[in-house]
């Protein structure tokens, strides 16, 4: 039909009625075609932000009990806030939470994990001063995301006006219809699949957007739904603004069969932000911050070689939940990252891809504020983003690493034996805790290139490696210790790896033992090749 329509519009029909009919009508089909194809690819994408965002959590797990109201801390912190550089907020939860709760080990209520209605005055502030203190961080241009718990509300006070109980809007009063996890034993999980559940909602995060400065949303207990219901509230809140899902479910947590039980953490975050298009929190950077050593930081959702999944990624170091806070009990602590670390964790993920989320105790309370800001500045002067690339320099102990922003690149060392700097390294732009954290600005690189390297006719006594050791960081910069080991390969010894694009590099072959002596230098002129153009590079004895 379409094919003949195209043919007697192109060739003319005897009939110009119809060919006026068929014109439009395959105006109305292109003009179809191409609404589906943007909304589709603007639906895609992951919503996160402008992708050089900077995410300050802004409470602890004591805010909703601080000696000054909350809302006034951050009304009053707001200017602050905005010049050390954040350009968004995570606040709690905007809805009244009137429960209280303790247990054997602590005890809480009313930071809004457990509200009862969209009500807006609660323990942090009334309705009119959270309104004030959004509209100052919006002005002091810190966009607002808040916490939302679509998963369940107070079951005690659900209010008629919401969610009459023994309605089909409970997960157990119908058939246990719930989209994914119970919070504690489900008695208090809404069915989120269900209509007037789904539109409650849907209605409540326009009115935060429209009438509470909010530009993003953070799900809590995402585990708790399904991510495509995400997406459909974010369709109807704005594609254009943040969302974030807090997926704190590891592999072991899937039952048997699923795939995801022996998936990796990081796949399971990356098919929840998949089916969401929504950012996630890299509990794979954390998981390996908790139990991994310096150098396995590098397998975090933020260090994943594909942009796609860097961009996704919103790191962070503790949050009100995992870490201490300022106040009773020290917060809730369930996976607090050691004091030791926490230091080198804030120069890991705000030198590298992810959108990085800084504590408030950590910024405001403790003291960490000076590193923390420094940090920042720098981030922002290499124009580092979500997706920038990130190479991993795994010759040396600790961890080194270059990341690639859009107006400069940040080298950074965290407790590494890094000493012999390529020529024109300069000193570091920071140095911290003695040394075990420093960050050199460099200009900016090209994205990486794999290139492979060989050395013939090496002769190797039992003991001794064959390494490739040159100019620039990537080659050790002529330090035998941090060369690249080669491997034994039925023609010679060779590896590939991956360096800038468009750099002149120099190197040559040795042969060393473990601590790097004896050596044997490759004699004669250095190899020499221009990353990018030449994609192999041999040297010989
Ligand atoms: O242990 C930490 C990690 O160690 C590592 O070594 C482990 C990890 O696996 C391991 O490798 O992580 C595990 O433990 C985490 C913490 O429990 C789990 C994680 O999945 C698991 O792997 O994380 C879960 O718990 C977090 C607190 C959640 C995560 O999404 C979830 O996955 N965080 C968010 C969710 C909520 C709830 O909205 C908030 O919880 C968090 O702040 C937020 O960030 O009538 C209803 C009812 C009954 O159903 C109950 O039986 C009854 O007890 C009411 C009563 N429930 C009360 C709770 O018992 C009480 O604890 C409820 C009303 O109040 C409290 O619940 C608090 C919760 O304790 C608090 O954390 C809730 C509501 O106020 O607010 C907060
Ligand atoms: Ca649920």
């Amino acid at each position: 039909m379409l094919r003949v329509q195209i043919h007697s519009v192109l060739l003319g029909s005897i009939d110009p009625e119809r060919t006026t009919m068929n014109v439009i009508s395959l105006l109305k089909l292109l003009f179809l075609c191409l609404t589906f194809t943007v909304t589709f690819c603007a639906n895609a994408a992951v919503r996160n932000g402008s992708g050089e965002e900077i995410m300050l959590q802004g409470f602890h797990w004591n805010s909703s009990r601080n000696p000054i109201l909350w809302d006034s801390v951050l009304l009053q912190k707001a200017e602050t806030i905005g010049s050390d550089g954040f350009t968004l907020i995570w606040l709690p939860p905007a809805w009244t939470d009137t429960s209280s709760w303790s247990s054997a080990q602590s005890s809480g209520g009313g930071e809004g994990y457990f509200w009862s209605s969209f009500d807006k005055n609660n323990r942090y502030g009334s309705d009119q001063q959270l309104k004030q203190a959004a509209t100052a961080l919006n002005a002091a241009g810190v966009k607002v995301v808040y916490d939302v718990v679509p998963n369940h509300m107070n079951d005690g006070k659900a209010s008629a006006s919401l969610f009459p109980r023994g309605s089909e809007e409970w997960r157990h009063d119908c058939l246990q219809c719930d989209e994914g996890d119970a919070f504690m034993d489900g008695a208090a999980d809404l069915n989120t699949a269900n209509p007037t559940v789904f539109n409650a909602f849907k209605q409540e995060f326009i009115n935060l957007r429209d009438n509470y400065g909010a530009h993003g949303l953070r799900f809590d207990f995402v585990r708790g739904y399904a991510p495509e219901t995400v997406d459909r509230w974010m369709n109807a809140f704005g594609n254009q603004q943040f969302c974030v899902g807090e997926n704190w479910k590891g592999p072991a947590e899937y039952p048997q069969g699923d795939w995801r039980h022996s998936a990796s953490w990081q796949d399971v975050l990356k098919d929840w932000s998949d089916r969401s298009h929504c950012a996630v929190f890299d509990f794979a950077l954390k998981e390996r911050m908790q139990n991994g050593s310096l150098a396995e930081w590098r397998e975090g959702l933020n260090g994943n070689p594909n942009p796609a999944w860097r961009e996704i990624a919103v790191t962070f170091v503790d949050n009100h939940d995992t870490g201490y806070s300022p106040g009773i009990n020290g917060g809730q602590h369930h996976w607090a990252l050691p004091d030791a670390q926490v230091n080198l964790a804030y120069a890991f993920i705000l030198s590298s891809p992810g959108t990085p989320t800084v504590y408030w105790p950590h910024m405001y309370d403790w003291q960490r504020d000076q590193l923390i800001r420094q940090l920042i500045k720098l981030r922002k002067s290499a124009g580092i983003r979500a997706d920038s690339p990130i190479l991993f320099n795994r010759q040396y102990s600790g961890l080194v690493a270059t990341t690639s922003g859009t107006r400069g690149s940040l080298v950074i060392a965290l407790k590494s034996d890094l000493q012999k700097l390529p020529e024109g390294m300069g000193a570091p732009v920071l140095n911290w805790d003695n040394g075990d954290i420093r960050i050199w600005s460099t200009p900016a690189q090209s994205a990486a290139v794999k290139v492979s390297i060989r050395c013939d006719n090496a002769k190797p006594q039992a003991g001794e490696g064959v390494y490739a050791v040159g100019s620039s960081l990537e080659f050790g910069a002529w330090d035998p210790q941090h060369g690249i080991a080669l491997n034994s390969v039925d023609n010679g010894w060779s590896t590939s790896i991956e360096v800038p694009a468009r750099q002149q590099l120099e190197w040559k072959c040795i042969v060393r033992g473990q601590n790097a002596s004896p050596i044997y230098w490759q004699s004669g002129p250095n190899n020499t090749f221009t990353s990018g153009l030449a994609s192999d590079t041999v040297g010989r004895f």
